[in-house]
């Protein structure tokens, strides 16, 4: 790996220089970082399966999953072994190389719950498909047991900056985000860390997330970029929606920052037409999720994926091998 490219010490003001370049500038940036250490005709197809549904005792704004508010989402206690891994079979089955599996859980409980989660991440990775989990908070004993197990990386996301962090969750502080983050890190499994926008956030928060994600060293192996899903009931219902473009700037942004990492076009992507999923791709978005259902809202239907890809002249990452470049 070119590791010499990768920098650590990203200011704001060197980040706000690169997300408003004129887009084609921008774009030849990031496409000439992307060429440098990924393919770029291929992209990571991922699938999440939501393994415990809703009644979180978090308040994050966004989500349709929190206990404080009204969505109308069914919830459901963790899901037997068999089930999650008959759903692995059927992702790999439809060319996924990498599985999530999402808990909304404010910190994964210790006893027969963690226990099954254990043994669906050794089953998982027994299909020959990544293992990836996001199941809150994280002790350090608990992210050195997944990582016996076999898990490939732990999802945890910033969200957005510090300073904005506070307007959309209450429960919990950026500080216990990085704390888990590190404990990830420790345990030697990859960070899948990104954020969200569109939830009402200036210019200057999105630069904080990426400056935040960014000076880590080393980077996150995987930064998801999540378009908000308005959802009936949270507080953020009512958001003006995302200029594409932005979304767009995100994604370069981020692949400029962070050239070795995957960088996954996550959340929203029922929002965009065609050619601005395509404009990601070509922003640096080497990923996408797979399936008509993220956690717990929808996301576009196989065939239209496989279509856009085909026409596209692009395909799924046939192996599984965890690539960092
Ligand atoms: N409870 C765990 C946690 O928060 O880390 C894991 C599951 S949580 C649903 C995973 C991530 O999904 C959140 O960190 C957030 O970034 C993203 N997410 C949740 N609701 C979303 C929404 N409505 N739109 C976009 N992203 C969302
Ligand atoms: C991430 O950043 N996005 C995914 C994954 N990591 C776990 C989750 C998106 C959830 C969108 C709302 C839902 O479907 O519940
Ligand atoms: Fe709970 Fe995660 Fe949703 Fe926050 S994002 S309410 S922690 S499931």
């Amino acid at each position: 790996m070119k590791t010499n490219k990768l920098r650590f010490d990203w200011k704001i003001a060197e980040i706000e220089a690169i997300y408003n370049l004129p887009l084609p500038e921008l774009m030849f940036k990031a496409q000439t970082l992307h060429r440098e250490f990924h393919r770029t005709d291929e992209i990571q197809g991922c699938q999440l399966l939501s393994i415990k549904t809703g009644g979180c005792p978090e308040d994050c704004g966004y989500c349709p999953q929190s206990a404080h508010y009204k969505t109308g989402l069914e919830r459901e206690q963790l899901l037997s072994v068999e089930k999650t891994l008959e759903a692995a079979q059927n992702a790999k089955n439809s060319g996924a190389t990498r599985f999530c599996m999402g808990a909304a859980w404010r910190s994964i409980p210790d006893g027969e719950q963690f226990d099954r989660v254990i043994e669906m991440v050794k089953g998982v990775r027994s299909l020959g498909l990544e293992a990836c989990c996001t199941l809150g908070m994280l002790t350090q004993d608990q992210a050195l047991k997944l990582a016996d197990a076999g898990l490939n990386a732990y999802n945890h996301n910033l969200d957005t900056s510090p300073e904005f962090y506070g307007s959309i969750i209450s429960t919990r502080t950026y500080d216990d985000r990085l704390k888990t983050l590190a404990n990830v890190r420790k345990a030697g499994v990859t960070v899948c860390s990104g954020g969200i926008i569109g939830m009402g956030e200036t210019l200057n928060d999105r630069y904080g997330l990426l400056q935040q994600l960014a000076v880590q060293n080393p980077h996150p192996e995987s930064v998801p970029i999540n378009q908000l899903v308005k959802v009936e009931g949270t507080p953020l219902q009512d958001e003006k929606s995302l200029d594409v473009f932005d979304f767009v700037r995100m994604i370069a942004t981020a692949r400029i920052l962070m050239p070795a990492s995957m960088v996954r076009l996550s959340a929203g992507r029922l929002q965009l037409s065609d050619e601005a999923q395509t404009l990601c791709f070509l922003a640096g978005a080497n990923s996408i999720f797979m399936g008509e259902k993220l956690l717990t809202t929808p996301n576009p239907e196989s065939d239209r994926d496989r279509n856009l890809l085909h026409k596209l002249g692009m395909k799924l990452f046939s192996d599984a091998k965890y690539r960092t470049a």
